[in-house]
């Protein structure tokens, strides 16, 4: 039953050194200074998020609640990724002209993803703040939204942190790694 055991150790060992190399877990939790309690004036606050290649990042809040203001000029939560906004969020429920998250699920089109929150001068009441969840998702590269362009020719198979293409019988794949030609005999 011990050699079992030692056997087993051994194994598990032997496993983890020569076993895929998996991408550290990326996940996490963001909140606004001193959550649960009210957020101070004058605050800014910047995450930078980062996937590994191949991956994007998700985020969703599950506490929200900001100062609402027009267009959410006062305090706010931004969502970015380099120069590209996602998303500028405040208050606690949506209106016309001003967004809040709701129970929205939040996805960066890379595997980037900057998180600001940032809170004026004054607040006209006592504002809890917020509280978010990130983790990183593989990007389902096979999957395009309607009216774009397949990713691949023929055949799209997604895995894990990347993706690869193959042709139907009698084709080839082409060096760009994507299309595919007619097998010249
Ligand atoms: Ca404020
Ligand atoms: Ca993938």
């Amino acid at each position: 039953m011990r050699l079992l055991v030692f056997l087993g150790l051994l194994w598990g060992l032997v496993a983890a050194s020569s076993g895929p190399q998996w991408p550290k877990p990326v996940f996490g939790r963001l909140a606004s200074p001193g959550f649960h309690d009210k957020y101070a004036n004058n605050q800014e606050r910047r995450w930078a998020l980062t996937a590994p290649p191949g991956y994007r990042l998700r985020l969703y809040f599950t506490h929200f609640q900001l100062e609402p203001s027009y267009l959410c000029e006062y305090d706010f939560v931004k969502l970015s990724a380099g120069t590209k906004e996602l998303a500028t969020l405040c208050g606690s429920e949506s209106t016309d002209t001003e967004r809040a998250p709701g129970n929205d699920t939040f996805y960066s089109p890379g595997s980037s993803l900057d998180v600001t929150f940032r809170s004026d001068y004054s607040n006209e009441k006592p504002f809890t703040g917020f509280e978010a969840f990130y983790s990183a998702e593989d990007i389902d590269e096979c999957q395009v939204p309607p009216g774009e362009a397949p990713t691949c020719d023929h055949h799209c198979h997604n895995y894990l942190g990347g993706f690869y293409c193959s042709c139907r019988v009698g084709y080839v794949l082409h060096r760009n790694k994507r299309t595919c030609s007619e097998q010249s005999l």
